[in-house]
């Protein structure tokens, strides 16, 4: 067989092998800063899955994770001037541009995951969705980010005495600054790539997450001492650039919201079961977690943050309906 025949053969094969999906014409490049297998990043796989489904294989979604398109805060920018199609981050760094999503993440504002779930299904959710688009960002799906506590590597924090003075990296916005003020510590804003390093250096003492990130960033190989304060349950978005988004066909655009619906159940699940694995991972690497934490006084101390950011009356009514809603309310 000569190479031409040979590779005549061979495109013949492959041709028959490959499913019956045409080529890519619409294609959205979505960015995570978290890496492969991680909860959000796997959830925005199968929204492609589904999609690619859905089209006959002309809608693709390429995912890009560990920060490979930027820090989180870049790729919203660039999510919002279209340079990015689609990026899978927490509200938290969202806050500066949208005002809402400030409000969502106010320390305590959540009782249980059952309850942001409850506030994020509901009508609430879709009134976010609203405030995002205002801003160039089409939410499709609210991802669980658990709840986040403090770890450091100087000592166990068992009161909130024990914060007094510390340095910790929060997420960039000044609510979460803010918040550790209250708190009677102090604040480093920086990009979460940024984290491990300056524990290491010193630069802080220590930061602030939940179980998975905790686990994925390595954090915990340089801050053993993390306190279950709970103090922060920060849902997580999926979005769409604007510009991207006006361009599709209401077909495409309906693809897209179903392929996005239909992954949020599948990130919640794989989400537990990661919270799980990681909480038993760190401890078996040596991380030290003190559990019976009196959190009344973390609360109490939270009160001029609310005062501070829920200022207008429909912040006050916004904040007040997420409060007011029931676990296990539905739409
Ligand atoms: C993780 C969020 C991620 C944030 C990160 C952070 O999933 O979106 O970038 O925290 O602390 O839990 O910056």
């Amino acid at each position: 067989m000569t190479v031409k025949t040979l590779t005549a053969a061979l495109l013949t094969t492959v041709a028959l092998a490959a499913p019956a999906f045409a080529e890519c014409e619409v294609t959205l490049r979505s960015s995570d800063t978290h890496p492969d297998g991680y909860p959000t990043v796997e959830g925005v796989k199968h929204m492609a899955a589904q999609a690619k489904e859905a089209s006959d294989g002309r809608i693709c979604i390429e995912v890009f994770p560990s920060s490979q398109l930027g820090e989180e805060k870049d790729t919203i920018e660039q999510t919002q001037f279209g340079v990015i199609d689609m990026v899978r981050a927490s509200f938290g760094s969202f806050n500066d541009i949208v005002p809402e999503a400030q409000l969502l993440s106010l320390p305590y504002l959540f009782r249980s995951e059952a309850h942001l779930h409850a506030v994020m299904d509901g009508p609430i959710g879709d009134e976010l969705a609203d405030a995002f688009a205002e801003h160039d960002l089409i939410a499709l799906a609210y991802y669980d980010g658990g709840s986040r506590s403090f770890y450091n590597n100087q000592k166990p924090i068992t009161s909130i005495e024990d914060l007094a003075g510390m340095k910790f990296r929060v997420m960039q916005s000044d609510v979460f600054v803010d918040m550790m003020s209250a708190l009677g510590a102090n604040a480093t804003p920086m990009p979460y790539g940024e984290v491990y390093s300056s524990i290491q250096t010193g630069v802080i003492d220590g930061a602030e997450n939940n179980w998975p990130s905790y686990d994925s960033s390595g954090h915990y190989e340089v801050a053993k001492y993390f306190t279950l304060d709970q103090h922060l349950m920060v849902p997580e978005l999926v979005a769409v650039s604007k510009t991207k988004w006006d361009a599709l066909s209401p077909e495409d655009q309906e693809i897209l919201r179903a392929a996005a619906e239909s992954s949020e159940p599948v990130q919640r699940k794989l989400w537990a079961d990661q919270e799980k694995a990681s909480e038993e991972k760190v401890l078996a690497a040596g991380a030290e977690i003190v559990r019976d934490i009196d959190k009344t006084p973390f609360i109490e101390a939270m009160v001029p943050v609310y005062e501070k950011y829920v200022t207008t009356d429909a912040f006050k009514d916004l904040v007040k309906r997420i409060q007011d809603t029931q676990e296990g309310a539905t739409q």
